[in-house]
């Protein structure tokens, strides 16, 4: 893939850097996306799994979803993509991570600044009391259960629910600081998330888009760049390192 000339005089300028990743960046450590033809929800509803009155209404089936996936990111590993935006901290003064992934890959592939808008897989709480469980789980008597009776649920940002607020502030402050935002591994689909790339370019900085296809956003980037992410952006950095040596 050849990365534009005009895109290296870019980063050479830049101060902050942004990647809003999805579950695309996830795909090559083998962690199945949403919407893709390999998309979990082909088979499964969001509205049967990714909401509370699924959860309340059948917690044992939701958690079975949850530690399925669990497993899945046990076993996978931080691919090329995450371990570039990593790298990408030693070239640049503020490289930002605003994920609306929950597989703590990020965290995993050393990168500092990261904002989680739905939230992580490997936390928990209690639904009454808010208590925060985030060592393993004990499943052999069934859903797990708070002292206070409540049942503990994944601290993940289901549909109808609100982002956490910290991490949605972080996001838009990187959104509108950003001088480079990249968008990988995202259909750009789920709102507010997807609205930081209007922050983005409202804000004036230059959209860069890694997809294997098209996506919600692609008619309003200024580089859209069609491939694997986890090819592509060590693509960008070593043309970036080539043309500062
Ligand atoms: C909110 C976390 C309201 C848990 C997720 C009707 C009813 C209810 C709500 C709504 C409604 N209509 C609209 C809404 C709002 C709703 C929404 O946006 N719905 C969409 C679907 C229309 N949003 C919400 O409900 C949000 N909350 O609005 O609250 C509110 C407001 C005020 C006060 C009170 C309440 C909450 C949204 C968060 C939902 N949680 N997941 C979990 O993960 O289990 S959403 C889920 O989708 C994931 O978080 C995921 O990150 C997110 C976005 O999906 P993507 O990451 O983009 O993944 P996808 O598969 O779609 O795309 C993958 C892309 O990667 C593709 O483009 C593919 O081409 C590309 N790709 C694949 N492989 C590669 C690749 N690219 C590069 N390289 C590769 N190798
Ligand atoms: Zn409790």
């Amino acid at each position: 893939m050849k990365i534009h000339d005009s895109l290296i005089e870019r980063l050479k300028d830049a101060r902050t850097v942004v990647f809003f990743t999805g579950a695309g960046i996830s795909a090559e450590s083998g962690i199945p996306t949403f919407r893709g033809k390999d998309g979990i929800w082909n088979k499964l509803k969001p509205e049967e799994l990714a909401n509370f009155n699924a959860f309340m209404r059948n917690p044992d089936m939701v958690w079975e979803w949850y530690n399925h996936r669990k497993k899945i990111i046990h076993e996978s590993e931080p691919n090329p993509a995450h371990l570039t935006i990593a790298e990408m901290q030693n070239y640049f003064d503020d490289v930002i991570v605003v994920t609306q992934n929950i597989d703590n890959l990020h965290r995993r592939a050393g990168s500092k600044k990261i904002f989680e808008l739905h939230g992580n897989i490997e936390r928990n709480y209690c639904v009454k009391c808010k208590k925060q469980y985030n060592e393993e789980l004990d499943f052999s008597e069934g859903v797990p259960k708070c002292e206070c009776g409540g049942l503990i649920r994944p601290d993940v940002v289901w549909f109808g629910e609100v982002l956490p607020v910290d991490q949605f502030k972080g996001g838009e402050e990187a959104a509108m600081n950003a001088d480079i935002f990249f968008i990988v591994g995202t259909s750009a689909v789920v709102y507010p998330a997807a609205g930081l790339v209007y922050t983005a370019k409202q804000s004036g900085a230059v959209l860069v888009e890694v997809n294997l296809t098209e996506s919600e956003v692609t008619a309003i980037v200024d580089y859209s760049y069609l491939g694997k992410a986890g090819e592509i952006l060590p693509q960008i950095l070593q043309a970036y390192k080539d043309a500062v040596k």
